[in-house]
């Protein structure tokens, strides 16, 4: 029996409002979106931990296709609640903004939706059941098709449906997402693996279970060492300058200070900031802290010992951290996220704490293990060096780039407006070739590169300037490269990554993003890179007309598009971008399919179909390319994702802007 009443119509409107726009709660109704729901769930889990009042989380992936997360926490309180009359469990997973409205911000610090998560996540499930274990009972609440209470409650409280320890206290949740919200209801165990491990490395002594029932694999993470071991794994398979990682740890006010930090002999710094167990991608106070503190301790090291010769000269902070790993944990009783992905720490506070406590710290570290510091020293002495004479060779390529403009392989646009301009990067000649004969001339340019481009990672600044590749694409950027880069020079608006959509393809993707993450990162914070998706399938197939239950998200556009078919009933040709659409398109009984072609390469399509799929601005799709939240950031391929991809065609004509789809 439902227990639906009317206060509860209002309840329902909320829940309502996120199955409507639940892009907007959980950034997308693709895989990204689907997993975001389990991270929801176990923030609370952590949150307990963070609390102290829970120290094992589990995780099953369920054979019927549900999740279930249990922790030993407190439990969600059953009592009743004050205002809201019904217990205050069913209050947390029914009422949208629900967590906020009580707690207040202090109580929740470990990241996704602050609180409002459960309630996200029951309005996106066709069936969810909390169980509550607290004072010796067992309390189960359930809900079906989008957060209806299904349970009947007697004098306003859950039923009790079985008895355990006093002692025995936590939260189990349960839940199926639906299947007409989500493009995929199908869990990647790599990727629920990889977030455990995260939050183990994270969150010192906290025990999480991992249980799969569909491919009976059980794992366990539980990190003794927090983010020491953080810094171990991510350097595992690297040559290291010392064996252990340095870790400091100290508190300054209410804010609580952790890092790790190791040297590899790489070329490059990875520096991984958190603020209360959240990933901020794009640093902020905290880092500025830790580079500051680095930089003053390490010169101060270097004039005691007379590393450098000129008495006058000071290692840059770069030259400190070449080949630095690191990880910055805090923890901020009020943080301010900042920009437009709020992944940005601004508290000015932060950056004092991080500054005063990794200072005294660090250096009360290496006074004692004189052995590690000069091999730091050294390290810096050597990137010192490496930049002296790289400026020279920059210096050297940058006066030969306006000269190389003219010789390089790009096919410039003839419009200057940058605003209009885009540049189309081209795996290969044999396709640059078509797509210069199929653009638009006027805005959009074409730069064909030839080779494998220089994999940048384990290249210096001088090798990686000595790359035709790279060269030409600086010279057609103009705007500069490293500490010369100046993102107000840039000659197009968007920057366009076509290859095949093969291994070949995906690597010299890769390839590129690795170069622009590493010497022109603004490129990619202020979103001007972009992968051009050409089609996988063409599909000639008549349109019968008949009607056929569509999924309400899609209503819309099936009715315009079928309303277009259903005019021409005669044989006709859409392009399709991924099995995904493929699949749906199959099963459409108003689609009597002729035939499928399959494209192995841009090669494979004429100027035409080219232009219609991959160049017109009205008809293609664009990957926006962001820098995702993500363990490993040092495997480029994870860190780097295109978001914002339109899941159809159809959908970017009639919305004229980008919606999403996980690639
Ligand atoms: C599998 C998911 O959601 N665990 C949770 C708690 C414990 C408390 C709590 C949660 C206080 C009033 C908002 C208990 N006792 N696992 C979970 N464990 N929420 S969620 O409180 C919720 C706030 O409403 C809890 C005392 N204080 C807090």
């Amino acid at each position: 029996m439902s227990d639906y009443s009317g206060k509860d119509i209002v309840i329902l409107e909320g829940l309502e409002a996120v199955r409507k726009r639940p892009g907007m709660y959980i950034g997308s109704t693709g895989s990204r979106g689907l997993h975001h729901l389990i991270w929801e769930i176990l923030d609370n889990s952590i949150d307990e931990h963070l609390a102290g009042f829970c120290d094992e989380i589990s995780l099953t992936l369920q054979r019927d296709g549900g999740i279930c997360v249990e922790d030993n926490g407190r439990g969600v309180p059953v009592d009743l609640h004050p205002t809201k009359k019904i217990p205050t469990v069913r209050v947390v997973y029914t009422i949208l903004h629900a967590g906020g409205k009580f707690a207040g911000s202090a109580y929740k610090v470990s990241g996704g939706l602050h609180g409002v998560g459960s309630s996200v996540v029951n309005a996106l499930s066709t069936r969810m059941t909390v169980e509550v274990k607290s004072g010796g009972q067992i309390y189960r609440d359930e809900y079906a098709d989008g957060g209806k209470p299904v349970i009947a409650l007697e004098k306003g409280m859950l039923p009790v449906v079985g008895k355990c320890a006093k002692s025995n206290t936590g939260t189990k949740v349960t839940f199926y997402p639906d299947e007409e919200i989500f493009e995929t209801t199908t869990f990647k165990p790599e990727v629920i693996k990889k977030k455990l491990k995260e939050i183990a490395f994270l969150n010192k002594n906290l025990k999480l279970n991992y249980k799969n029932e569909i491919d009976q694999e059980e794992a366990t993470y539980l990190e003794e060492q927090g983010i020491q071991s953080f810094v171990r794994y991510i350097n595992r398979g690297a040559t290291t300058l010392h064996k252990e990682p340095i870790y400091i740890e100290g508190k300054s006010g209410d804010i609580e200070v952790e890092v790790a930090l190791q040297y590899t002999n790489n070329f490059s710094e990875q520096i991984n900031p958190y603020c209360n167990r959240i990933n901020v991608v794009d640093g902020g106070t905290l880092v500025t802290g830790f580079k500051t503190a680095l930089t003053r301790v390490m010169n101060s090291y270097a004039r005691e010992l007379g590393v450098l010769k000129d008495k006058d000269e000071n290692f840059d902070g770069k030259d400190i951290r070449n080949g630095l790993v690191a990880i910055i944990s805090i923890k901020h009783p009020d943080p301010q996220f900042e920009g437009q992905t709020k992944t940005k720490l601004g508290n000015t506070d932060a950056k004092t704490a991080v500054e005063d406590v990794f200072g005294a710290e660090v250096q009360h570290y290496l006074d004692k293990n004189v052995e590690i510091l000069k091999k730091i020293l050294d390290n810096s002495l050597k990137s010192y060096n490496a930049r002296k004479a790289s400026d020279k060779a920059r210096t050297a390529v940058l006066k030969q780039l306006n000269d190389l403009d003219s010789k390089s392989k790009l096919a410039s646009c003839t419009s200057k407006k940058p605003e209009e301009c885009e540049v189309y990067i081209v795996e290969g000649d044999s396709a640059g070739g078509t797509v210069k004969t199929a653009r638009n001339r006027k805005t959009q340019a074409v730069l064909p590169l030839r080779g494998k481009i220089l994999n940048v990672e384990k290249a210096s600044l001088e090798k990686i300037l000595q790359n035709n590749e790279i060269k030409s694409m600086i010279a057609s950027f103009g705007c500069g490269i490293g500490d010369d880069f100046d993102i107000a020079k840039l000659r197009y608006d968007k920057i366009i990554i076509l290859t095949d959509a093969d291994v070949d393809g995906a690597h010299i993707s890769t390839l590129l993003l690795t170069f622009f993450y590493r010497f022109m990162p603004e490129l990619i914070y202020e979103g001007k890179i972009y992968r051009g998706l050409p089609p996988l399938y063409k599909v000639d197939f008549e349109n019968t007309g008949k009607a056929s239950s569509q999924k309400e998200s899609e209503k819309a556009i099936a009715e315009k598009k079928s309303g277009k078919a259903a005019r021409k009933k005669k044989k006709q040709s859409e392009y399709i971008f991924n099995d995904f659409e493929l699949e749906k398109f199959r099963k459409n009984k108003d689609n009597k399919i002729l035939g499928i072609q399959r494209y192995k390469g841009l090669g494979e399509m004429d100027a035409e179909q080219l232009w219609e799929t991959t160049l017109n601005p009205e008809t293609r799709i664009l990957a926006q390319v962001s820098i995702s939240d993500t363990v490993e950031a040092d495997d480029i391929t994870t860190t780097l994702m295109s978001t914002n991809v339109p899941p159809r065609r159809q959908f970017i004509m009639e919305e004229a802007k980008f919606a999403t789809l996980d690639i």
